[in-house]
């Protein structure tokens, strides 16, 4: 049986590129033959140095995002990252195995670097990844393309812990859903879309009213041509909307240019929206009836079954190292 594992930050209210990339594939997979761990990984956040209340309100949304995206919780465990302190154990340890030059190299690094200052968790933050991906040994990893360089590292560090110490950890392997893997903004989609994107009209969160959504994809850029084809190259904005309604209607892109073939890019934009709102609606209705007591219930449950997986395999790590 494989084992999942994928994470999301709460750096900010859920959009739909976190919905189409990511989390409506660990939904899809959580319905398999699988055993999935799903994580709000509020340590990676801390590398962008947040307001307190901010993120204390951020990790209570994503998780409630989590709960509301149709995730099957009987074979999937969600839980919060800085309540189970292995991670950031195991973390120390990978450390071990990898090399400054290769996080130097990351080119998330590279971006992040530039905008929040040089602080070592942005270089190091990947190590962190890696761990929160081996402490369960998960040998799937649903993310999306974004994420290629960080899991190829993991699969290096894994490699490495193995080559010295014996076979303790699987090598995951990515998987990603068909379409949305990187959604763009609408309003400048030569960016990915993101929750902290400084144009928060190109970003669509999950907890947009009806109007909101109509007005973004109705402001959303797109070129002069006015023919609805695929070519990410010179029709970014337009390649970005097909794209959107291929992942939510699980169309073949061919097919989704077939069907707008003759459509004006303003019909379009608003079917594409109208598209959105169907999507998100009944995530928005169990967002909003999940109680407080509810949710307590669930994340003390989770976590146990987190922390038995966890101590599993540390001291597995720790018997092999010769420590503790
Ligand atoms: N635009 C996107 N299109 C498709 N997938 C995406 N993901 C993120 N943005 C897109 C996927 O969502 C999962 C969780 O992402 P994350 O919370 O780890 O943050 P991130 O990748 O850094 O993206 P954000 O949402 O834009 O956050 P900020 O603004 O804080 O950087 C991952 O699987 C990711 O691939």
């Amino acid at each position: 049986m494989n084992t999942v594992f994928s994470g999301i930050q709460p750096s900010g209210l859920v959009h739909l590129g976190n919905l189409l990339g990511a989390i409506n594939n660990w939904a899809k997979l959580s319905n398999e033959d699988s055993k999935n761990y799903f994580c709000i990984v509020d340590l990676h956040s801390l590398t962008a140095m947040p307001n307190k209340s901010d993120l204390k309100s951020s990790i209570k949304d994503t998780l409630k995002v989590l709960l509301a995206s149709g995730i099957n919780l009987e074979n999937s465990v969600i839980y919060v990252q800085s309540t189970l302190k292995e991670h950031a154990y195991l973390s120390w340890i990978l450390s071990n195995f990898c090399q400054v030059g290769e996080l130097q190299r990351m080119t998330q690094f590279k971006e992040k670097a530039s905008s929040f200052g040089t602080h070592s968790g942005l270089l190091t933050y990947p190590i962190l990844m890696a761990a929160d991906i081996l402490i369960h040994k998960a040998n799937e990893v649903p993310v999306g393309d974004d994420q290629t360089q960080h899991l190829e590292l993991t699969r290096n560090i894994a490699e490495r812990f193995n080559n010295n110490y014996g076979e303790i950890f699987p090598i995951p392997e990515k998987t990603s859903g068909k379409y949305g893997t990187r959604l763009m903004s609408l309003r400048h989609p030569e960016n990915k879309m993101s929750k902290s994107s400084d144009d928060i009209n190109g970003t669509i969160y999950f907890n947009d009213s009806k109007d909101v959504i109509i007005k973004k994809f109705k402001s959303s850029v797109t070129d002069s041509s006015n023919s609805i084809s695929y070519d990410v190259k010179s029709k970014p904005g337009i390649s970005n909307l097909i794209e959107i309604y291929s992942s939510i209607k699980n169309l073949e892109i061919k097919k989704t240019e077939e069907k707008f073939n003759d459509y004006q890019y303003g019909e379009f934009k608003v079917e594409v929206a109208e598209t959105v709102i169907s999507y998100l609606e009944p995530i928005n209705d169990k967002f909003n009836n999940l109680g407080d007591k509810e949710v307590d219930e669930i994340i003390r449950n989770n976590l146990e079954l987190a922390r038995k997986s966890a101590q599993l395999t540390i001291s597995e790590v720790e018997n092999a190292l010769g420590i503790n």
